[in-house]
């Protein structure tokens, strides 16, 4: 898995282990790693896996050189990632250029190292007592087809961190970044506007400071000790080792994502990922065959994800997403994970009627998969013949449109429709 020609070469992705300890344990394991060669009983029931994904591992998408994670003693206490040293300043963007912004933002009382008051973790933490969220977020990057992992986020709405530093004048934008060592071309930073800061429909989703995952400290791998999280985005928006908060007057977005060519403002894209663990498998003739795969609650929810299997002699050239064949295929439904136990599954001390997304009686999502979440899918196949065959899934969202679309381009979320190959031996 590659990151993306349009990103930093300074990016790389690291991939942790890749399927999780299921149910079945150890055949699963193997059998992830595609080295089963000799045909191998078929798993009585699909495998799914762990729907919190513990935080070691997420597929870690960090730039940085050295990566700011691999930081250790002096180092990391003098790059603020300590839970003791950490400070965030926050300060106005002195920026003005015309004709588009004549007069530069302002703060009331902006926090900084020099000031003596740049924002702290027992500070935020405080904050939290009061105006603490916790929301189940998907973490996908806009240029990987494989989601990275699935937390419990918990923080404070960034909102409410802003209102610590008074009367703010001529805001449009907040600008943030992470640490980024001492090289500025490492800098990477996000944006939200004015109004996706403060303002949140009834019911939708406040962008925040994270410091806790799953239910302990937000690993220092993560991005902590408080990484921003923007819950309908991908990966890019939430960023790791938040240290620098500026609110600004110029009203463009300038990510990081932004230059390399991805739609800075996308939302995470309904769309189902195939496991990789069926790829290269041999299952004996006769017995069923699981197709798995997770499926996320993009923008525009998930109505079902559907399944084609069809057996392939030779090489078969790959199939656009357009291809007639596939948009007339006989496509089946797949059925969806059983939500969990809420109050199991989420951890200690988490009122499942309190986490964003989730209804406020009953404590349980408000969409299945939840809202900018995932949940595992599957199909059972039986009476296959011996042979060699192509499994394929796809959502449809509850606009009707079939996964990749309705946009034209991967540059705002990858979501091609995926293939595995596996093969039924006589
Ligand atoms: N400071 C910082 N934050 C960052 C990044 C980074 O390189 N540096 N990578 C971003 C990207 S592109 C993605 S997809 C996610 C990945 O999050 P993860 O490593 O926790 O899975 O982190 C985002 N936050
Ligand atoms: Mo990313």
């Amino acid at each position: 898995m590659n990151p993306d020609p349009d990103e930093s070469p300074a990016e790389a992705v690291s991939r942790r282990r890749f399927l999780h300890t299921t149910a079945l344990g150890a055949g699963a394991a193997a059998a992830g790693l595609g080295v089963a060669s000799a045909a191998e009983p078929a798993p009585a029931a699909p495998e799914f896996r762990p729907f919190l994904t513990p935080d070691a591992d997420f597929f870690d998408v960090s730039r940085g050189n050295p990566k700011p994670h691999t930081l250790t003693g002096e180092a990391l206490v003098k790059a603020r990632l300590t839970p003791e040293s950490w400070r965030c300043e926050i300060t106005a963007d002195p920026f003005v250029e015309r004709p588009h912004t004549k007069v530069a933002a302002t703060l009331e009382t902006p926090l900084t190292l020099d000031g003596g008051n740049a924002l702290d973790l027992p500070a935020l933490r405080e904050l939290g007592q009061k105006h603490e969220v916790h929301f189940l977020k998907a973490m996908q990057c806009l240029n990987i087809d494989t989601p990275l992992g699935q937390g419990l986020w918990t923080g404070v709405p960034l909102r409410e961190v802003l209102g610590l530093c008074g009367k703010m004048s001529n805001v449009r934008r907040v600008y943030y970044r992470g640490f980024h060592n001492d090289n500025p071309n490492q800098i990477f930073q996000s944006s939200v506007s004015y109004t996706q800061c403060f303002e949140t429909a009834p019911g939708d989703l406040p962008v925040f400071l994270a410091y806790r995952l799953n239910g302990g400290p937000l690993s220092l791998e993560r991005g902590g000790p408080v990484r921003m999280i923007v819950p309908w985005s991908h990966g890019y928006k939430s960023i790791k080792w938040l240290r620098q908060i500026f609110v600004t007057n110029d009203p463009r977005n300038n990510d990081t994502y932004a230059e390399g060519n991805n739609d800075p403002d996308s939302f995470l894209k309904t769309a189902a990922y195939v496991d990789k663990s069926l790829e290269g498998r041999k299952f004996p003739a006769g017995q069923a065959v699981h197709l798995t795969g997770q499926v996320i609650g993009g923008l525009s929810g998930v109505a079902r994800v559907e399944f084609w299997v069809r057996r392939v002699e030779g090489e078969p050239p790959p199939l656009a997403d357009d291809a007639p064949e596939l948009l007339g295929a006989p496509w089946q439904p797949c059925e969806l994970e059983e939500q969990p136990d809420w109050q199991t599954m989420l951890p200690d001390g988490v009122d499942p009627r309190r986490v964003l997304a989730f209804d406020s009686r009953r404590g349980v999502p408000l969409a299945w998969p939840p809202r900018y979440g995932m949940c595992s899918y599957f199909a059972t196949v039986k009476d296959l013949k011996p042979g060699r065959y192509e499994a394929r899934a796809r959502s449809v969202d509850l606009n009707g449109y079939a996964q990749p679309e309705p946009r034209p381009l991967q540059k705002n979320g990858k979501n091609a429709i995926q293939v595995r190959r596996f093969e039924v031996v006589g």
